[in-house]
């Protein structure tokens, strides 16, 4: 039934891209009835949850590509072991399912996609047929130009197995589980896109993995592909409703009031800048942990943090503040000390169950989704989570003025402010 389930949702976005999109010369009624292949994907260990996010975009563009050819499913890659998800008393963070982090049905308006254990289940073996893992050129570059050639590995973490003659490899916490029957390696330099013409000519295989998928970059930044995509990129309903409950608690927030009612589909919100108000406070991304060590030059200490954010809230008539922050909870008060007893602050405290329930990564999720629902956001430099809540406030049709902020290290007098990503349809 899964499978056929699956099989079902892979050929409703197949076909609806292609017929309406894409000339296939009368090919379609013949692809349609091909069954899918399979591309799964990974990320360097190291990487943090929203960069993973952007990597996703990049495959997914790929698949998408890919199904013009015939049916393609993305397999999505299992939360596991995230370096930023320290908690130990949350149970374990492993194969963590995109589902309890995001809404498949939208994802699935975008591209076909399935979680890695309905792949396990579809492909009846606990075997990928291949791996390329993906990596640059040995030499460096002096020129940027697209190419990939298969490339003796610089360095391989898979592991030969002689007994079963496959590949040992993380598989996403499956390693126990998991092997591929082929491993190679790839130098590239490019656009996603450049995998295409590879995955169709150059191999058959059904299930095909792209490790170190970073190594691509987006076919084209910020076109409306890309926002696409990334407006497909819907949280999970129960996140968003434990979000959407603190605002109103706490924050005199809804989205009525906010003009910040969602579609049922992403396809149909299109919105334009200023549509959106906001609640009526003043939402902070305060990355420190890392950061303070490795973005020395960008954090500000609490102190003058605190300063900034008094100013905004001053300027702006707010007198509520949420705080967004990876910082321990002494760091948080103290903060919360400088801002004084003038102005209102809050931090979403997850009660002991949600925290068992949806880990760090989904006590992150409700952070970002209360940030942008704010009034004025600031972020800060370089951090992709403040990225993520920037791209979602255009996608709700903020004034850009409202969210394209960040603070500033008391050294830094320029005091850039963040490019401005503005949403394409
Ligand atoms: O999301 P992320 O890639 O953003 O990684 P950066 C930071 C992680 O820290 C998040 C936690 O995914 C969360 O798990 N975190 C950060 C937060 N801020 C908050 C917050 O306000 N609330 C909550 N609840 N959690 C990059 C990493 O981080 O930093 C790189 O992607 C590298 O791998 C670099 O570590 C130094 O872009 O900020």
């Amino acid at each position: 039934v899964l499978s056929l389930f699956l099989l079902v949702c892979t050929l409703r976005v197949f076909s609806e891209h292609s017929e309406h999109e894409h000339d296939l010369n009368g090919a379609s009624e013949d692809l349609k009835y091909r069954e899918p292949r399979y591309l799964l994907y990974d990320v360097n260990p190291g990487e943090g949850f929203n960069l993973r996010r952007d990597v996703y975009m990049r495959i997914a563009v790929l698949v998408r590509s890919l199904n013009e050819d015939g049916p393609w499913t993305l397999v999505l890659p299992p939360w596991s072991r995230l370096y930023h998800w320290r908690s130990r008393d949350v149970g374990p963070q492993e194969r963590i399912p995109w589902s309890l982090f995001f809404d498949l049905d939208s994802l699935r308006e975008f591209v076909p996609v399935m979680e890695f254990h309905e792949f396990l289940e579809v492909n009846k073996k606990n075997t990928i047929d291949e791996v390329y893992y993906l990596q640059h050129y040995k030499e460096g570059w002096d020129k940027w130009e697209e190419k990939m050639d298969k490339r003796p590995c610089i360095t391989n973490p898979y592991d030969w197995n002689p007994e079963s003659q496959h590949w040992y490899g993380w598989f996403f916490g499956y390693n126990d589980e998991v092997e591929a029957l082929k491993m190679e390696c790839i130098s590239v330099m490019g656009h996603a896109g450049i995998l295409k013409p590879f995955l169709l000519k150059n191999t058959s295989a059904r299930s095909v993995m792209l490790d170190r998928a970073e190594t691509v970059l987006h076919d084209r930044y910020g076109d409306a592909v890309f926002w696409q995509v990334r407006r497909s990129m819907r949280f999970s309903k129960q996140l968003r409703d434990i979000g959407d409950a603190f605002r109103a608690e706490f924050l005199d927030s809804t989205d009525a009031k906010d003009k910040t009612v969602v579609e049922k589909s992403w396809k149909n919100m299109k919105r334009k800048h200023g549509d959106a108000l906001g609640g009526p406070y003043l939402a902070v991304h305060l990355r420190r942990a890392d950061f303070v060590r490795v973005r020395e030059k960008d954090v500000p200490s609490l102190k003058f943090a605190a300063k900034q954010l008094k100013d905004l809230a001053e300027k702006h008539s707010l007198n509520k503040i949420f705080v967004a922050t990876d910082a321990p909870m002494d760091e948080y008060k103290l903060l919360k000390g400088y801002i004084g007893d003038s102005y209102e602050v809050f931090k979403f405290e997850p009660t002991k169950q949600m925290r068992k329930d949806f880990k760090d990564g989904g006590v992150a999720i409700i952070d970002q989704w209360i940030c942008a629902h704010a009034r004025l956001f600031v972020g800060t430099r370089e951090s992709t989570f403040s990225f993520r809540i920037q791209d979602e406030r255009e996608i709700l049709g903020f004034n850009p003025d409202m969210t394209f902020n960040r603070l500033c290290h008391e050294k830094d007098k320029k005091c850039e402010q963040p490019t401005r990503w503005h949403i394409e349809y």
